[in-house]
């Protein structure tokens, strides 16, 4: 007897507080990028009347939620935070099967969600604006946060519940209504977060769903009742995107992409300089903004760390991501796999450049219905070489050797990006030094260019940002715009810069 066909599940949008199919009745599936034979679900492409019944539904939930006293919105965070937390495991799992990072990253891709939803619970009682002498006596001056209305977020893959989360915390917490549009490679995790925001209580409309591609994303940016659009992803999307928000003149705030560096200094605890390189190198399998895709290693520990180094990313073990024993993951689809498969074949075809390790497509076995990719290493990498100036997104990183440190930061400040930088150094001198000159938007000592926390700004320099921080409390500048008040309780009619006060 034939098997009976498994059974997709379905999972719907969610608008106005109501699970909903797409209004187009099209659906796209979600696959596991480490076996593409398992369908994890099947999800709404949604389109512009999606979204827009979607913006409407954020729209009429807006007065109510924006009149919620803040500290009320923080206990409903608290909630949302606690749901999280005890559903973390099960959230890690699916993330694993829709994403592909390996499930320790995965545990921890959702508790940077419970730590950023907990720290924009706190600033419920915070939020503070400030007061300050007016220039006319009997007159108060302050100011306050106030909500920025209907926010647009756009999100990519590589963090499916963290990166909507560092957006939409602070959206709620400062009193705004909002419509996500998750990766369309990762709406398992965008819907377990939008369950859980119902859960807790959110109050329909508040939080607005709408999955699909391009085109759902399109529809929201150019809609024009959206105040704010913020987006992550790559640097192409985000000009475009910051082009049609100039158009609408809406608020945007981007996080782009990244070509972050290592400097190991010669003086630097090898091993260790070593272990943190590879988890920034491959971690995630190099698909992270932060990833350290170059390495600038001190001429005279060259030979050495290069031994080191490649040794080590030779015997990581690819594979799946719930497998305990992976270290690397597959990477997320057939067309990053075949844009990483290029920028190796550039890299191969440099003259001084030499391949040390990896460079292909594992296809055997296990491997065969996946997307995996070794974990690749270039070495006597030149500045200016496209592998060392484009961002690649994959398991690839390529070593470049220096003299000084001045040197050293010029190739980090070097490239169109500025995420984010490292060194490794035992010299406190050399360390404050590099600290002061690398022009990124977040800087390690001893460490490698990943592993940021909720509570400081993350965000980066030149073409990697457009000013904006997300995360700490700088986020907050992004979801609220200030409002200046003066209080003139003298009786009377005061002119600012004219009637001066003689002392
Ligand atoms: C990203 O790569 O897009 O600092 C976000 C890190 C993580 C977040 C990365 N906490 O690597």
């Amino acid at each position: 007897m034939e098997k009976p066909a498994k059974k997709v599940e379905k999972y719907y949008n969610y608008i106005g507080g109501q699970w909903v199919e797409s209004s187009s009745g099209e659906w796209f599936e979600n696959i596991n990028p480490a076996d593409t034979s398992d369908v994890i679900g099947i999800f709404p492409k949604s389109n512009a009347e999606d979204v827009n019944r979607a913006v409407q539904a954020a729209a009429e939930a807006a007065d109510r939620w924006r009149k919620t006293p803040a500290p009320r919105r923080a206990e409903i965070l608290f909630r949302l935070g606690e749901i999280l937390r005890k559903n973390k495991d099960t959230y890690a799992e699916q993330m694993t099967r829709e994403m592909g990072k390996v499930i320790k990253e995965a545990g921890g891709d959702v508790q940077e969600a419970i730590d950023c939803t907990y720290f924009a619970a706190g600033e419920g009682r915070r939020l503070h604006g400030f007061t300050t002498p007016a220039e006319l006596p009997n007159k108060a001056a302050m100011c306050v946060r106030q909500p920025v209305g209907i926010c647009g977020l756009i999100t990519p893959f590589n963090f499916p519940m963290a990166i909507p989360s560092w957006k939409l915390m602070p959206a709620l917490i400062c009193g705004n209504t909002v419509v996500l549009k998750p990766g369309e490679d990762v709406p398992l995790s965008a819907v377990n977060l939008v369950k859980a925001c119902e859960e807790a209580g959110i109050p329909p409309g508040v939080v607005n769903l709408v999955n699909g591609d391009a085109e759902a994303g399109r529809a929201l940016v150019t809609h024009e009742k959206v105040r704010l659009i913020s987006f992550t992803g790559s640097t192409d999307t985000g000009r475009l995107i910051a082009e049609e928000c100039a158009r609408q003149n809406k608020i945007v705030s981007l996080e782009m992409g990244g070509k972050n560096a290592i400097i190991i200094m010669d003086d630097a605890a090898i091993d260790n300089a070593i272990e943190g390189s590879l988890w920034g190198a491959f971690g995630t399998s190099g698909q992270r903004c932060t990833a350290s895709s170059r390495l600038v290693v001190h001429k005279k520990i060259y030979k050495e760390f290069v031994e080191k180094f490649v040794e080590r990313a030779k015997n990581l073990k690819v594979g799946n991501g719930l497998d305990p024993k992976t270290d690397v993951g597959p990477v997320i689809n057939e067309q990053a796999v075949e844009k990483i498969l290029t920028y190796i074949e550039i890299g191969k075809n440099e003259d001084k450049a030499k391949l040390a390790c990896g460079g292909n497509r594992l296809t055997e076995g296990d491997y065969k219905k996946g997307y995996f990719i070794e974990p690749t290493v270039f070495i006597d990498v030149e500045p200016g070489m496209r592998i060392e100036q484009e961002e690649i997104f994959g398991p690839v990183t390529a070593i470049i050797p220096f003299s000084t440190l001045e040197e050293a930061i010029e190739i980090v400040n070097g490239v169109k990006y500025g995420l984010s930088s490292a060194i490794y150094t035992q010299d406190v001198n050399k360390a404050f030094y590099a600290i002061q000159e690398l022009y990124t938007g977040i800087c390690y000592v001893n460490s490698a260019t990943i592993g940021a926390e909720v509570h400081l700004p993350f965000g980066g320099t030149k073409a990697t940002g457009n000013g904006h921080r997300e995360a700490g409390t700088q986020v907050l500048d992004i979801f609220s715009e200030w409002k200046a008040i003066y209080i003139d309780y003298s009786g009377k009619l005061q002119k600012a810069q004219i009637d001066i006060v003689e002392v």
